[in-house]
């Protein structure tokens, strides 16, 4: 039986169900009686393996199609209006058409299949921040990843009532065609489309397509800000919690950061780091001016190697119940999961992602390098009290960053909230030997932003320049780099639980609290200013990290140009003007 009454859900629900042509239609209730079933029906028919449910209570493993490991950006679609809007970044492809298109091919794409139809909340139920939308998929898999990262259920369609303003989205497994991928958004009728791919980025649409992608689009008409951003709270000794939000392009050490422990030296004095989000952040300016940050998500949607209890143990002990791990290995010897640098020893047989047979001695990854884990966000040690507040936590500090070995120093300061939007407008990473491609070469992601921005790229650096004159007491803004490196290309700065000592410095600046120096990038520590204590890194050292050379920023400063250059004359003037400020500077 329907869980809403709402005419505008129901009929586009009729719309899809006649397309589709489903056998049965199942309304995801939220209930346990009702997933534990759908857990149940999962491992009966192979869809999900049943782990070792005393050392992983509630834990599941999943495998993916060989080829459906990772989202696909050159297979995801922006369909708005006119293709300008969509902007240079996006692929973009007229709605009437793609509609056409997505007729034809989920034409009877359920025959012989169940229609599972998710309510679902971004954000937490009846909160201001809060949006809703209703999935429709053919995918187990999916329905029971969707319950861990967004709240589900008859509470949502409560929450909605008679509102029309949900987003739509419809999911078909099709056959999986590793050429047939669509990920489509069409923002102006707030509608979310994945065919042929069941790898979670793709299609759990909270996440990526609706929080972001759509997500983007209305905070540009209604005044907020969709960003791809942890949220942390930093507690100093006196007991005050001061928030942050921080956006990196992938494989920077974003989970890592939102639950960082930090060092002895400050754990003992009673500093505490705790984590709002570790991907998404919804920000809103509030009532007293400040700008307010909630996590839409409800749980992590974790990349599983190199997660370890050195490397990030809040984030290994959040996947130990109730989780869902996709494309990791399976050690056969307690029927637990395994993947590369979780530890020292492999072990000695596993089956690997591909569901083969899997010794140490084979040279082979046992874990997808992409591989994940589905975790609730409520079994993370260090969650903030604050995870569930409708209004969310007020934001002190924003903090970009990327992987560059020498250009950015360790860490500076915008002088202004333009100067800030500029330094978001020119993040970048440098492509790794991990990678496929050339090394070191420079690729672009504004506020780490690129696959996600769901309209115009220079549209949107208008929209952060705008926000910022509404927010009364803006958030100061900062660029890190973990990543410089040596002559011999390893790292020099240490990471992880470390960052906190430039975490440190970040809030007293947001507070004003210490000085700082002027370069020709922006405010930088005087590096008597970063505690070094217990750490093996001296003075010089750390000058080093924080120094920035002109020739290298002047070259930076070309990339830049031709950069924006791509945007047309939509970039900005406020931008352009910090880049002639930026080449003045370094002159
Ligand atoms: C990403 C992710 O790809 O969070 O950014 O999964
Ligand atoms: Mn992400």
């Amino acid at each position: 039986m329907a869980l809403t009454k709402n005419k505008a859900v129901l009929s586009w629900i009729d719309e899809m169900v006649a397309m589709t042509k489903p056998d049965q239609i199942v309304w995801i209730d939220g209930s346990e009686e009702q997933l534990a079933q759908l857990r149940k029906q999962a491992v009966d028919e192979g869809i999900l393996h049943e782990l070792n449910q005393e050392k992983l209570p509630g834990c599941y493993l999943h495998r993916t199609d060989v080829n459906d490991v990772a989202r696909v950006e050159d297979r995801t679609f922006i369909c708005c209006e006119k293709e300008e809007d969509a902007g240079p970044t996006n692929h973009w492809m007229d709605p009437k058409e793609m509609y056409a298109k997505i007729r034809t091919m989920c034409d009877g794409a359920y025959k012989g299949r169940t229609c599972y139809i998710i309510p679902y909340s971004m954000g937490p139920v009846g909160s201001p921040f809060a949006k809703y939308g209703f999935e429709l998929t053919d995918s187990i898999y999916v329905v029971l990843n969707m319950n861990i990262m967004t709240r589900i259920g008859v509470k949502v369609c409560e929450a909605l009532g008679d509102d029309a303003g949900f987003i739509k989205g419809l999911h078909c497994q099709l056959n999986l065609d590793k050429d047939g991928k669509y990920i489509v958004h069409f923002p102006q009728d707030n509608t979310i489309v994945s065919l042929n791919s069941n790898y979670g980025g793709n299609v759990l649409q909270g996440k990526k397509c609706f929080a972001l992608r759509i997500a983007s689009n209305l905070g540009r008409q209604e005044g907020w800000m969709a960003e791809h951003m942890l949220i942390l709270g930093i507690e100093n000794p006196k007991g005050e919690i001061r928030y942050l939000s921080a956006a990196f392009p992938s494989a920077c050490g974003k989970t890592n950061l939102a639950m960082l422990i930090p060092p002895e030296g400050y754990t003992s004095k009673g500093w505490k780091v705790w984590c709002v989000g570790d991907d998404i952040a919804w920000l809103r300016v509030g009532e007293d001016g400040r700008l307010y940050a909630v996590n839409p998500e409800y749980g992590f949607f974790g990349v599983a190697p190199g997660t370890s209890m050195k490397s990030n143990p809040n984030a290994l002990i959040s996947t130990q119940k109730n989780t869902i791990f996709t494309n990791v290995a399976l050690d056969t010897s307690d029927n637990t999961v395994w993947w590369e640098g979780m530890n020292k020893t492999p072990p000695a047989h596993a089956i690997d992602w591909k569901g083969n047979e899997w010794t140490p001695d084979m040279g082979t990854k046992a874990a997808h390098p992409n591989s994940r884990f589905t975790a609730p966000a409520k079994n993370c040690p260090c969650l903030s009290s604050e995870f569930e507040n409708p209004q969310g936590v007020p934001i002190s500090a924003i903090v970009f960053g990327g992987r560059r070995a020498k250009t950015a120093p360790l860490v500076y300061q915008s002088r202004s909230w333009d100067h800030g939007v500029f330094v978001g407008s020119i993040m970048a990473s440098e492509t790794t030997a991990a990678a496929a491609g050339a090394v070191g070469v420079v690729r672009r992601d504004p506020m780490a932003m690129l696959p996600f921005c769901g309209y115009h790229m220079a549209d949107y650096w208008q929209h952060w320049l705008d926000m910022g004159k509404k927010i009364g007491k803006q958030p100061k803004i900062f660029n890190v780099n973990w990543f410089r490196t040596d002559d011999e290309g390893h790292f020099i700065w240490p990471g992880f639980g470390d960052n906190m000592r430039v975490l440190e410095w970040i809030m007293k600046r947001a507070f004003d609290e210490i000085d700082a120096v002027d370069t020709p990038i922006g405010y930088q520590p005087k590096a008597e200013d970063i505690n070094l204590e217990g750490l093996d890194l001296d003075l010089d050292t750390l000058k080093g990290l924080l120094g920035v050379d002109k020739e290298l920023w002047k070259e930076e400063a070309k990339g830049i140009r031709e950069y924006y250059a791509k945007f047309g004359d939509k970039v900005p003037a406020e931008l352009l003007k910090e880049l002639d400020t930026l080449e003045a500077n370094l002159q």
